[in-house]
């Protein structure tokens, strides 16, 4: 044995992360009887639903089928108690199925993988944690999440801030109390939008600090009723069936009428069945709210008029309405009360692209309008998206190159798989792949079991190594570009998905905007030929 050391644990797979993707990753490598290891930050399992618990988190689709599917008995068995399930339930869900498949005694916790080097002599991985320990493995596969990098603001002279503050992506774990505190929100994306009017109902005094307006959609949250849980319970295989079927793995189609196909009092009537409705099924109303700016505008102005509606002071109302970006082209947000917590007589709005925020004092945050008293912040600014997570480990392929440097212009890869270079390793939902546009689980699922199946078929054939070509990624690099021109997405400019939110980050529109499902398609496609784009290396 050459890859490990003597204090080297070895096995033929590691797995970095212990959320949605890592925990099934695990499972399926069991199953097909591969030795696997999973490396975890955290102290339990949960990924995202680990350190996302933040007030107000909960997930944005519906608790039915933002959960696994290869399992019957499992989601025979499971019962979710909301429309939407809150952080602590996922939580309770994903420590379940750990428990119920015996997955703990294959996860080292609290190690959070600092570098991973490919051994040019073995070919294999080599791990390195930050407390130092090695760990090594033919194959890696990172499950470490799109949205787990914090991006936290470089607010001039933070350190002097006399409060706490916090990012939502890294809550502390007992909670913060904000009873009679002065709090101030940076943020409204989905984070903050679902925290704000948590906040604002404890906070003596709320101070929301907005860069973006955003559109948010009501989500209608409520108990599960009895009968709705039986029905899916009854349909669930029909349920999977269509999530694998459509472009965001959601169990509803985007509808196939064009938004001009109807009048304007029907297409009013629609949208406000569907706002009635609430969630994301509002952005499937029309077949090219995402291809045409004229169709996305009639969403977008109905939801500017219902913000109107909503908040009663008409300057306030103006500040919250979204103008700079088609609705839907940054990740669409729902909410609960969002809009009218602007009523209350405890919550300010400040406009940051009026008055950027200037700096820190220890009293509070001065904008150029004026400071601002708090005692506590709370940082809703999201994260390094897709990339960030992977860059934050020291990943060094063939010839010690640095995924850093590979990636200094923006990520490319081979189906969000793979990157040339760095043979044996596997990214699920790497940028690339259709990951953010979708419900997680629908693609972590697609991609853990392609990857399960590749790593079989090596073995099958003798392979020892598998590694994606310079052209198979130029050319995917290119229809996932295309993919992202055919439809609105890039045209919103501050949007993550783009990177535009992290200074300095490179503008490349990461996800694959062509659809889960035709994704799903192209992949089997690459396997059936062979793995084509792949070059596979036999047992010398
Ligand atoms: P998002 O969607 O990236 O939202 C972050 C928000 O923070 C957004 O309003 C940003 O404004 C704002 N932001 C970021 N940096 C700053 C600075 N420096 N100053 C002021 N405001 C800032 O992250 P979320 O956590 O809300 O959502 C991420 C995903 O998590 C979400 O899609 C769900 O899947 C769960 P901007 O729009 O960039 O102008």
């Amino acid at each position: 044995m050459t890859i490990a050391q003597e204090s080297t644990e070895t096995t033929d797979v590691l797995v970095v992360g212990a959320g949605f993707a890592g925990l099934y990753m695990l499972h399926r490598l069991r199953d097909l009887g591969f030795s696997a290891t999973v490396l975890e930050a955290g102290d339990g399992v949960g990924g995202t639903w680990y350190w996302n618990r933040y007030p107000g988190a909960r997930c944005d689709s519906e608790s039915y089928y933002y959960s696994y599917s290869f399992d019957e008995a499992l989601q025979q068995e499971w019962e979710w108690t909301e429309r939407y399930a809150e952080q602590s339930e996922i939580l309770r869900y994903l420590d379940h199925v750990a428990d119920r498949l015996d997955l703990r005694r294959s996860i080292r916790f609290g190690r959070r993988v600092a570098e991973a080097v490919l051994d040019d002599g073995t070919g294999g991985w080599v791990l390195r944690t930050d407390a130092g320990e090695r760990y090594a493995a033919r194959f890696l596969v990172t499950a470490v999440g799109c949205l787990s990098s914090a991006n936290i603001p470089r607010i001039p002279a933070l350190e002097t801030f006399g409060g706490r503050w916090f990012h939502t992506g890294r809550w502390p774990h007992e909670g913060v109390d904000f009873t009679g505190l002065r709090v101030g929100v940076v943020g409204t994306g989905s984070t903050g939008i679902q925290a704000i009017p948590v906040i604002a109902e404890q906070a003596a005094h709320l101070t929301v600090f907005q860069r973006t307006a955003n559109y948010s959609i009501p989500a209608r949250n409520g108990p599960m009723e009895a009968a709705f849980q039986r029905e899916v319970k009854e349909n669930y295989a029909e349920i999977r069936n269509t999530q694998r079927a459509t472009i965001n793995g959601h169990p509803f189609h985007v509808s196939d009428r064009p938004a001009f196909s109807v009048s304007e009092q029907e297409r009013t009537a629609i949208y406000e069945e569907l706002w009635g409705r609430g969630g994301l099924r509002f952005r499937a109303a029309f077949a090219d709210l995402l291809t045409d700016k004229d169709a996305n505008d009639t969403a977008a102005e109905f939801i500017r008029t219902k913000i109107r509606e909503t908040v009663h002071d008409p300057a306030v109302a103006e500040k919250l309405t979204p103008r700079d970006h088609p609705f839907a082209t940054k990740r669409p947000p729902i909410d609960t009360r969002y809009f009218e917590t602007y009523n209350r007589d405890n919550v300010t709005l400040v406009d940051v692209r009026e008055s950027p925020i200037v700096e820190a004092t220890p009293t509070g945050l001065r904008t150029t309008s004026g400071e601002y008293p708090l005692d506590c912040l709370v940082f809703a600014t999201g994260f390094d998206a897709l990339t960030g997570p992977l860059l934050n480990i020291d990943i060094r392929g063939d010839g010690g190159r640095a995924l850093r440097d590979v990636w200094a212009e923006g990520p490319r890869t081979y189906l969000g798989l793979q990157v040339p270079g760095f043979p044996n390793l596997f990214t699920i939902t790497g940028p690339g792949s259709p990951s953010v546009l979708t419900n997680m689980p629908t693609a972590i699922e697609q991609h853990v079991d392609w990857i399960a199946a590749c790593l079989r078929h090596l073995r099958s054939t003798g392979s020892e190594r598998i590694e994606t070509t310079d052209d198979a990624a130029d050319a995917w690099g290119a229809q996932v570009n295309a993919a992202a021109h055919r439809t609105l997405l890039p045209m919103a400019e501050s949007s993550w998905y783009l990177g535009a939110n992290v200074p300095g980050k490179p503008r490349v529109f990461m996800p694959y905007a062509g659809g889960l499902a035709a994704y799903a398609r192209h992949c089997e496609e690459v396997a059936a030929a062979g793995y084509d784009g792949f070059r596979l290396t036999q047992v010398r």
